[in-house]
């Protein structure tokens, strides 16, 4: 039985990851932090009906030892390194954190496999963000990058630490470049979980207002659960190397709210409002990828496209909203 390792296995992505690995037969662990266990109902309600599957550990991207110790415990053949401070907006906030979060965290991961498992095959959720202004459209493994947040900086060292592990210890070691990749286990605070249950709570008479930033952004929004699939496509490959996975297909966020608000039969210009809190002090207004080297190479295709994605979003919003408000 393989056995797999996850970090960030409390998140949108490393919850259907979990679910993927487990239907493949793989023995899977987690490293989750402290407060977590403390408080499972609330902080792991993504994977609440895996737990009795899966094994957690307690460790975080803080803590090197934490991360040292569990590599040492599950000796992985494959690991996953989702854990990351996601949210490029808060990345503006808290510059100082998220650097530190997600670059040494991605360091202490690879140094711990390096030294203690090398044979385990080693995977870097990098992102499009790491493209921000972009230099071409679409976006390929080719295009130069010019990140254009804290995050997106933190993302594209994370990318040169794992290709430099590749390049210099031998190890099977890939960065996944993912665009945005939504569903109904989407954080609250990005835009399209946003849209999505502030126009199911409108239609249920619980809001009236919804406040957006800049609604001329333009992104390729693709389903988390398909492109997970690409993760684990990316370990199983004879060599490592690194791929693009994005739908390439783009709408603005002014197109996802009309798509949201009609599916409920609503006009978004009624209720959307625009708020100058939520702009960034640098913005990345287009992002579109060619993923033709994954889909060639890997045979991997892009799944669930925009209007089947922000239907069942807005519905699971509406069943659960319904759900506990009687
Ligand atoms: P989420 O924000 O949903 O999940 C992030 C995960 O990281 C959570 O499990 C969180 O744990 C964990 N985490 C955060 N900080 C720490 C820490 N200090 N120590 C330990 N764990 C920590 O992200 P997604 O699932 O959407 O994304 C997964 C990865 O892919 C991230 O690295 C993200 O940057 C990247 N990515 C995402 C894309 C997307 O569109 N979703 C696109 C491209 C890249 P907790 O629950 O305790 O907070
Ligand atoms: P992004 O996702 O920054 O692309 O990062 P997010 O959903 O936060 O923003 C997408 C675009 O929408 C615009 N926007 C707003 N965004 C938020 N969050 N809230 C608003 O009110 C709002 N109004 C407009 C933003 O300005 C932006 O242009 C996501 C994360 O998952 C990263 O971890 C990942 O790496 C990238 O996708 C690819």
């Amino acid at each position: 039985m393989p056995r797999a390792l996850i970090t960030g296995i409390t998140g949108q992505d490393g919850s259907y990851l979990v679910e993927l690995l487990l239907s493949k037969g793989y023995e899977v662990h987690g490293i989750v932090r402290r407060v977590a266990l403390e408080d499972p109902s609330h902080r792991m309600w993504r994977i609440k009906h895996l737990l009795k599957d899966i094994r957690l550990h307690a460790g975080s991207l803080e803590s090197f030892p934490s991360i040292y110790k569990t590599i040492v415990d599950v000796k992985p053949d494959e690991c996953y390194h989702l854990a990351a401070q996601s949210f490029v907006s808060y990345s503006f906030e808290d510059e100082f954190s998220t650097l530190n979060t997600n670059i040494n965290g991605t360091h202490f991961m690879l140094t711990a496999v390096r030294d203690v498992h090398p044979e385990c095959r080693f995977y870097f959720a990098g992102s499009s963000e790491m493209f921000g202004k972009v230099r071409e459209v679409p976006q390929s493994e080719t295009t130069p990058f010019h990140p254009r947040s804290p995050y997106g900086i933190s993302k594209v060292a994370g990318f040169d630490l794992t290709r430099n592990y590749r390049e210099s210890y031998d190890m099977f070691a890939v960065n996944g470049i993912l665009f945005n990749h939504e569903s109904p286990r989407r954080g609250y605070e990005f835009v399209t979980r946003k849209i999505t249950f502030n126009a199911a709570k409108i239609k249920l008479g619980l809001a009236s207002e919804l406040s957006l930033g800049n609604l001329d952004a333009r992104r390729d929004w693709g389903h988390s659960e398909d492109y997970v699939t690409a993760m684990w496509m990316m370990l199983q490959q004879q060599k490592p190397d690194d791929f693009v996975v994005a739908t390439g297909v783009t709408h603005t966020v002014r197109e996802f709210c009309d798509a949201a608000f009609k599916h409920v039969g609503l006009d978004y210009r009624d209720y959307v409002v625009v708020n100058p809190q939520f702009f960034r002090p640098s913005e990345v207004d287009v992002l579109m990828g060619d993923s033709s080297k994954a889909q060639r190479v890997l045979g991997w295709k892009p799944g669930r496209l925009f209007e089947d994605l922000v239907k069942e979003m807005v519905d699971a919003d509406l069943r659960s909203l319904q759900e506990k408000n009687g």
